[in-house]
């Protein structure tokens, strides 16, 4: 990992299936009319933008829920179909923005970007930790459960060898004792994870965090040190030396309602607009992106004059993310 890449691949993603409320999958589109590929282009990067992947071959027939979790089939199909997407992008070495659709698309797009650089490390901006397994989950809704299911974290039993076996690195140096066959491993350790943003953590999810010793910036951390120092934390954490490739998954209602309200799960009490294009702009600093995603853009909730300030943010994120500078 040496050549920052200068091409970006935007992934349009119209899903909605990991959650309950119509409209995110029109999220993309409002980014993409926005002008999205000609502000990027403004900034240097050839675009490569494609049209949005529909995911129409997917079957959406014969679905039931697996206990309480809602459209295992559909998300499995629709997210293993991302990550072919985004690991062909980033096997030839450009950059993939991914513009939801909802979160469970991560699981998609983290396995998309780990295929190419396993050392890679994952920064998550959220309202929400996402990390409910099939067992601690209250709401079945597979947005709010991608992280366990990329950290193969115990509890999702049930929708694992099912639905998400495709959800795994090949083995590297580990055996499964008995047959000594190489196995494989999860996509990530918590290591490799660090939140910043979070403030509605289910309780289960914070039984996760800790007994796995996950860095997390909430609010309140914010508040208490300013941005500037916790995304010089947050960095120490993932990135010590400042040499492994990024990936930065940013669900919008990480932001506050105020500045982000056309979102499924909006939490008051969050990243200020300038906090929000502080960590992207941080992250640019570093020339270790690799992979970003903008989620849960969700056009057909709040009025009009909501949407269009949602899907501008969206926007601006992106740019801060690709190099946007203030001067
Ligand atoms: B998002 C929740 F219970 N934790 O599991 C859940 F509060 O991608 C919310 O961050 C999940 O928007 C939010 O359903 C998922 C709930
Ligand atoms: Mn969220
Ligand atoms: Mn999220
Ligand atoms: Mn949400």
């Amino acid at each position: 990992f040496l050549t920052e890449p200068h091409t970006v691949a935007i992934v349009g993603c119209p899903f909605s299936g990991g959650q309950p409320r119509p409209g995110v999958d029109k999220g993309p589109i409002h980014l993409v009319n926005a002008g999205l590929v000609d502000q990027l282009k403004s900034l240097g990067w050839a675009v490569e933008f494609a049209g949005h992947h529909l995911f129409e071959d997917i079957s959406v027939q014969g679905d039931p829920p697996v206990g309480i979790v809602k459209r295992p089939r559909l998300v499995s199909g629709v997210t293993s179909a991302v990550s072919q997407i985004i690991g062909g992008h980033a096997a030839q070495g450009r950059l993939p923005l991914t513009i939801g659709g909802d979160h469970s698309l991560a699981l998609g797009t983290i396995l998309g970007t780990f295929g190419k650089y396993p050392n890679a490390c994952l920064i998550w901006i959220d309202a929400h930790a996402d990390i409910n397994t099939a067992t601690t989950t209250d709401s079945g809704n597979l947005h709010g459960m991608p992280v366990s299911l990329l950290l193969g974290l115990p509890g999702n039993e049930s929708i694992e060898d099912t639905y998400f076996s495709w959800l795994t690195q090949p083995g590297v140096g580990i055996t499964n004792g008995e047959h000594n066959k190489p196995t494989k491993r999860p996509v990530l350790t918590p290591a490799q994870l660090v939140y910043i943003g979070l403030r509605d953590v289910d309780a289960g999810e914070r039984a996760i965090l800790r007994q796995n010793g996950i860095k997390a910036f909430s609010m309140h951390e914010v508040d208490k040190f300013g941005i500037g120092k916790v995304m010089e934390m947050a960095l120490d954490h993932v990135n010590p030396n400042r040499d492994l490739p990024i990936h930065l998954s940013f669900d919008v209602d990480a932001l506050d309602p105020s500045v982000a309200p056309s979102t499924g799960t909006p939490v008051r009490g969050g990243l200020t607009f300038r906090e929000g294009h502080y960590i992207c702009e941080a992250i640019h600093e570093t020339g270790l992106l690799v992979g970003l995603d903008i989620m849960e853009v969700n056009p057909s909730l709040e009025d009009e004059g909501s949407v269009q300030q949602t899907v501008k943010v969206g926007c601006s994120l992106a740019r801060a993310a690709l190099g946007e500078t203030l001067l």
